[in-house]
């Protein structure tokens, strides 16, 4: 019998890289799609992957769609990565932010409890979470919670709730606290690919300028596809728990753009990027770095990109792409 499993937010960026990992085990494997007129399945397809995958109407903000949906798929594994994921927008939908990352994971944690307990559920838990918490300029999963936006405020309460339902209903939940992750179908709004996309649109003489905020933010930057291998880990494990995803190693904006540039052939990023006030947060994160040590001794995960690797990666799809 195959293994099922379940993927809220399977139109993201995580959503796809996760489903062919799953497809690749040979899982029959749901995707949840909230109505639309036009879905967009661009990230399924560029994976080569939208006719494998099964639909399921539903939305994170609807209790009674998420039961119906877990009462007729009933999957081994259900992996929650929907979420209004960009931090940026989450001070302007800061209500919204709320009902889908922490509201919503109630919903579907109860009725995970309710109509299907053996389920196994990760919650997709997030570096924005520990926001001014470090450890000695590292985050890892002792260190304390100082979340900086409402998007960073929702996913504490969804990491307790996962916590709480482990601790009181003996369900099988764990939190995957992943620091950012990367690739050629990142949202478009986030800032890696905003410059991937921006550098290749002045390479090919499409646009002469770059717009961008804080340049001095440093983030723990990996490839998702490395990342969602993790994931995947965390439910095959005997024992339900909390893991630090990232790569040890992180870089400023500044260098992200600089490499960008580079991997375009353009040794001058100054003559082109222009700082935008509009881009500059009302509370930022200054600096993220894993310590993934748990992750590599109990998972025995390890990321394979390297910063430059994914860089290069992203500028070459985005030139592709817009060739
Ligand atoms: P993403 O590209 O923004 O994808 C999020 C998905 O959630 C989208 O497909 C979106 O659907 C769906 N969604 C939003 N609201 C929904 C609702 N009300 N009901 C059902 N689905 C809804 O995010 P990602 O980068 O793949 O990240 C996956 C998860 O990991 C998110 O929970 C994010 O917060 C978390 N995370 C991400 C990172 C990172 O660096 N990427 C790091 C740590 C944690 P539509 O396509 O319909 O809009
Ligand atoms: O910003 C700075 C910005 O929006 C990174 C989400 O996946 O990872 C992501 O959240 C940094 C910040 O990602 C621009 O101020 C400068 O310091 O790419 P970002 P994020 O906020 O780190 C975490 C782990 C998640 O969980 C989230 O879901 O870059 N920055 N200039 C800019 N950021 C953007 N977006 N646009 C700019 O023009």
């Amino acid at each position: 019998m195959k293994k099922t499993a379940l993927i809220t937010g399977i139109l993201g960026q995580d959503g796809p890289y996760l489903a062919r990992l799953l497809l690749e085990k040979d899982y029959k494997v749901y995707g949840l799609v909230r109505r639309y007129s036009n879905p967009n399945f661009s990230n399924l397809d560029f994976l080569g992957i939208t006719d494998r995958v099964e639909f399921v109407d539903g939305d994170m903000t609807d209790e009674s769609s998420l039961i119906n949906v877990l009462k007729n798929v009933r999957p081994e594994e259900v992996y929650n990565l929907a979420a209004q994921s960009f931090v940026g927008g989450s001070w302007d939908q800061a209500k919204l932010t709320t009902e889908v990352n922490a509201v919503g994971v109630l919903y579907l944690l109860n009725a995970i409890k309710s109509l299907s307990p053996l389920t196994k559920y990760y919650q997709a838990s997030t570096s924005e979470m520990f926001g001014l918490g470090n450890t000695n300029g590292y985050q890892d999963e002792a260190t304390p919670f100082h979340p900086r936006s409402p998007y960073g405020v929702s996913k504490v309460y969804a990491y307790w709730m996962t916590v709480n339902f482990r601790e009181s209903y003996r369900l099988f939940t764990c939190n995957g606290i992943l620091f950012n992750h990367e690739s050629p179908i990142r949202g478009i709004q986030f800032v890696t690919r905003k410059i991937s996309d921006g550098v290749a649109r002045i390479k090919l003489g499409l646009k002469k300028e770059l717009r961008l905020g804080n340049l001095d933010a440093k983030r723990d930057w990996g490839f998702a596809g490395d990342y969602v291998k993790a994931m995947h880990l965390m439910l095959q494990h005997d024992q339900p728990d909390d893991y630090v995803v990232g790569t040890g190693e992180n870089h400023s904006v500044r260098e992200f753009v600089e490499k960008a540039f580079s991997a375009a052939g353009i040794s001058d990023w100054k003559k082109y990027v222009v700082i935008d006030p509009r881009y500059k947060r009302p509370a930022e994160v200054p600096d993220l770095k894993a310590k993934p040590d748990k992750a590599h001794r109990v998972l025995k995960w390890q990321p394979e990109a390297s910063f430059d690797a994914l860089v290069k990666m992203m500028v070459e799809a985005d030139l592709q792409r817009l060739q």
